[in-house]
């Protein structure tokens, strides 16, 4: 039997290149040799999104975004998790064995209080428990993600082993699975690539506005002139023209007229901006004609829930059942 692969991503919006590089360019690969399951997570996405009049159209951009990226739903479940409700019931189930300290203590828990002290809610501290839930309803071993969901799939795997000690071994403990870019950072050099921080390049972006965004990234903070000598190693851009640089021995080229000041940063990010619009024509070309097939997108959207749903029944009987609720 294949072994079962969950991962959810919350539609606050498109999809950027650190979501595909960390995380996408993983589910697409699993697909061949694993069960895959793959949910929009949208009820995560309310715990920060004030805008929930967008929430819908957020669902649709991200399904074209996975579909144009090579996930196959003859393949895969590909589904939104509020329409597969047995995960708030397995949540609140979860939660009876979730001691506050281990949620409390999560740093992306304390990140986000900072940044909005007027909604400190119960969802975002109880996050981790509806994300174990999300994995856990089907049993799924492997979890394709970015490094900084490291610290909640931690904290799934410390209430698996909780439950299981309490009632008997029921779930498998989640391993994470990392890409080679486990973290991109943004156009500003510093912060992890991310729509809130507004330092993201969009996969689905068009040429023009790649090249835009690209020509506004930070370089290396040390160099004032071009005729100063660069350091690419503390370079964002150099390091994303791994990324998007097909020939590696280029990449050490680009660094080394970098350090000689034979090349400028106007240069080097031309020459990136062409290569993720490249990269990303056929991407964006599948994804322009999905978005002319919205029925298409609904019956993959459709069909999704209905398979997943009958996994999660099952999983959430046999749950009631060592919990004594059945
Ligand atoms: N910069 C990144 N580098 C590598 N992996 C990343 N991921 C996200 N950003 C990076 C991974 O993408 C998957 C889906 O992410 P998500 O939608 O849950 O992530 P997010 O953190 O909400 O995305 P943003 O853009 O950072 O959204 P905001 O700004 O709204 O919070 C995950 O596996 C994640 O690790």
């Amino acid at each position: 039997m294949k072994g079962r692969v969950f991962s959810g991503a919350r539609p606050t919006g498109r999809q950027h290149i650190g979501n595909y590089l960390g995380a996408i360019q993983n589910y697409v690969k699993l697909q061949q040799d694993y069960e895959c399951i793959y949910c929009i997570v949208d009820v995560h996405a309310l715990t920060t999104l004030e805008d929930t009049d967008k929430l819908q159209e957020n669902i649709r951009e991200m399904m074209h975004d996975w579909l144009a990226a090579g996930l196959d739903p003859q393949q895969s479940i590909l589904f939104v998790q509020s329409h597969v409700p047995q995960v708030m019931e397995l949540h609140t189930l979860l939660s009876m064995v979730t001691p506050l300290g281990w949620l409390t203590r999560v740093a992306t828990f304390k990140e986000k209080a900072r940044l909005q002290p007027e909604n400190i809610n119960y969802g975002l501290v109880g996050y981790p428990v509806l994300m174990t839930a999300d994995i856990v309803l089907y049993k799924a071993e492997t979890v394709p993600v970015g490094e900084d969901q490291l610290p909640h799939l931690e904290v799934a795997r410390e209430i698996v082993r909780r439950f299981n000690n309490i009632f008997g071994p029921t779930f498998p403990e989640p391993q994470a699975k990392l890409t080679d870019a486990p973290i991109i950072l943004g156009l500003d050099g510093v912060n992890k690539m991310s729509k809130s921080l507004n330092n993201e390049i969009e996969l689905a972006a068009s040429p023009e506005e790649t090249r835009e965004r690209v020509m506004g990234a930070f370089t290396d903070p040390e160099r004032k002139y071009r005729s100063d000598p660069g350091h690419p190693e503390v370079c964002n851009v150099w390091r994303l023209h791994h990324h998007f640089t097909k020939n590696h021995d280029q990449v050490d080229v680009i660094a080394q007229e970098c350090r000689d000041a034979l090349r400028g940063c106007v240069e080097c990010k031309e020459q990136l901006a062409e290569g993720i619009n490249r990269d990303l024509a056929p991407f964006r070309e599948r994804r322009a004609a999905l978005a002319a097939s919205p029925q298409y997108v609904e019956e993959v959207i459709a069909d999704g829930a209905r398979r997943a749903h009958a996994i999660a029944t099952e999983t959430l009987r046999e749950v009631k059942e060592r919990m004594g609720l059945i």
